[in-house]
């Protein structure tokens, strides 16, 4: 089995996975500048040409981060970060979307559209963009407001895949310097608490 990664959330998403439950992997790192992931080898895996990518031993192949992890939950169960029983799998499922598509994908929508690497992937629409940036710390203060019971993590006391996803988004907000509202103080517990596990810097 290997996996073919380069930087950015969705590599990030598994490895920090992979970190948390203790696996280990062969990774085939590509190079974006050598355009690695659009060569005719690599489109024969994924014909989308993004990482990740898991290549079973077998030949058979995995695209998706979170159909990714969910392949590797399944050969290594525990800890279960996806849920152990029916509430658990339904909350951490719920959460995974709203961590994804209301947080996630706003942040990702900017830098989609406007940043020169996805200009062959989107049509970049510079007022789209400027919309979604303007919605960030509305995002933030929504998930803020959600998280003012004082739960640990984003479904309770239990770390979960869903946090995985938090975590990614964290690292692309900072990274592309959109800053979390600094008043949001569950959020920012949230926040201290991810970094602080082993696996952020996987
Ligand atoms: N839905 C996919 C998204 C994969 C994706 O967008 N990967 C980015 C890196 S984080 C990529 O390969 N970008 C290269 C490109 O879009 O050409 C997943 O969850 O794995």
């Amino acid at each position: 089995m290997k996996l073919y990664v380069a930087p950015g959330p969705n590599s990030y998403r598994v490895r920090i996975f992979m970190a948390e439950k203790d696996i280990e992997l062969p990774l085939v790192e590509l190079d974006y500048a050598k355009r690695e992931h659009k060569s005719p080898q690599f489109l024969k895996l994924n014909s989308l040409g993004q990482v990740p990518v898991l290549e079973l031993d077998d030949g058979a192949v995995i695209t998706e981060s979170v159909a990714i992890c969910r392949y590797l939950e399944a050969l290594h169960p525990t800890p279960a970060l996806f849920g152990s029983d029916a509430v658990s799998k339904g909350k951490i499922e719920m959460w995974n979307r709203r961590m994804e598509q209301e947080v996630f994908a706003t942040i990702g929508n900017v830098v989609m559209h406007t940043n020169e690497f996805f200009k062959e992937r989107v049509t970049q629409v510079k007022a789209f963009a400027e919309a979604q940036k303007c919605a960030i710390p509305g995002k933030w203060a929504w998930l803020d407001r959600e998280m003012s019971d004082g739960r640990a993590y984003l479904t309770g006391d239990d770390f979960s895949f869903a946090d995985i996803s938090g975590m990614v988004t964290l690292w692309l907000s900072e990274v592309f310097s959109f800053e979390v509202p600094p008043n949001l103080a569950n959020v920012a517990r949230w926040n201290e608490r991810l970094r602080q596990r082993p696996s952020w810097n996987a």
